[in-house]
């Protein structure tokens, strides 16, 4: 993919009402208004329909097939920043990784959708499996103004945010703290969120999400745990759950930079899948029955051991494993 094609793409889909010349697209660019015109062609061959007007610029009337997507989210989008500058792919390695190269440049909001990923990544080097078609699989990059301590909270703020967009979409699911998303004791979509910082400073935060739209049939690995919506019962369009997760995901994010956690952990509190119950914590080999208390009020996991201590879980290397069942 090229990126400076895209970036043009993107700048005449979010100007669809003007005409941008070649000019200002080449200072935003800071490229040449020979290569402006360049990428404009060959976004012409790849079913772009762009008026060029001379004295005026470039205006955009209609977006190929392959970019409904993108087409139709900009259409239903409702945020004010969340999601309103969109690179979407058939297929790429990972949102994740693809979100990380472009960060840098990139301003905060920014989507990463793809129909499919040939490299989905889960937490410490695991896999997600991302077959085409069958999820909604998308990353977001955040510049959060906040302590480096607070960046945990992110997954919590995208965890509380699919609760609430399925909950609009009529689904009542629960969260496995910190990062899974559980639907009748199956997995449905998982959360990984990927930070770089200074010393002192969050340089940018990635959160990525992946969630089982379609998948009829999992691999051999996954099929005791996972599950899909479609086979729960749930036949949902993935675009209205991108908007709908992009509304309350900017909705909690705003009021966590705003220091009011209260809406998020409300929520994370109501439909968590753990608390009150016996689990497991899992730390490499090692295994240890918890009983989970609450999610305390940074968004960590508050636990009892057997022997009556209590101690607070952070995210990170541990997974938890229910008693009974997968959750
Ligand atoms: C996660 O990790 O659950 C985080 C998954 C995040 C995926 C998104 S998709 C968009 C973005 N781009 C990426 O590359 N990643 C993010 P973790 O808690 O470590 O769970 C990983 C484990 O979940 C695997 O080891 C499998 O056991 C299981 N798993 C893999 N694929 C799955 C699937 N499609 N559905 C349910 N479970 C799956």
């Amino acid at each position: 993919m090229n990126n400076t094609k895209d970036l043009i793409a993107e700048i005449l889909l979010n100007n669809r009402d003007t005409y941008m010349s070649g000019e200002s697209i080449s200072e935003r660019l800071n490229i040449s208004r020979a290569s402006v015109w360049k990428h404009i062609n060959s976004l012409k061959k790849e079913g772009f329909i762009i008026e060029s007007k001379n004295g005026s610029g470039y205006k955009l009337l209609s977006t190929p097939e392959k970019n409904f997507l993108q087409y139709e989210l900009l259409q239903k989008l409702n945020t004010k920043y969340i999601g309103r500058n969109i690179h979407y792919f058939e297929t790429i390695d990972s949102t994740n990784s693809q979100a990380k190269k472009i960060a840098d440049k990139s301003r905060e909001g920014t989507l990463i959708v793809s129909d499919e990923q040939t490299k989905g990544r889960g937490r410490i080097g695991k896999t997600w499996i991302s077959k085409h078609d069958e999820g909604l699989y998308f990353s977001l990059i955040l510049k959060p103004d906040i302590p480096i301590i607070k960046a945990n909270f992110i997954t919590q703020v995208a965890g509380a945010s699919i609760i609430k967009a399925l909950k609009n979409l009529g689904i009542s699911a629960t969260i496995k703290w910190p990062n899974d998303i559980i639907l009748n004791s199956k997995k449905i979509c998982g959360i990984l969120t990927e930070m770089v910082a200074e010393i002192d400073k969050i340089s940018y935060i990635v959160v990525g999400i992946g969630i089982n739209l379609k998948a009829k049939s999992f691999d051999k690995t996954i099929q005791s745990i996972a599950s899909s919506l479609l086979n729960e019962g749930y036949t949902i369009n993935k675009v209205d759950l991108l908007v709908e997760f992009l509304k309350e995901f900017e909705y909690f994010y705003n009021e966590f930079l705003n220091y009011n956690f209260k809406p998020c952990l409300d929520l994370l509190r109501n439909n968590s899948a753990v608390i009150g119950k016996d689990i497991y914590i899992i730390n490499k080999d090692k295994k240890t029955k918890v009983h989970a208390i609450d999610i305390d009020d940074n968004a960590n996991l508050l636990i009892r051991y057997e022997n009556g201590k209590i101690d607070t879980i952070y995210t990170g290397e541990i997974s938890i494993r229910g008693l009974d069942s997968y959750i």
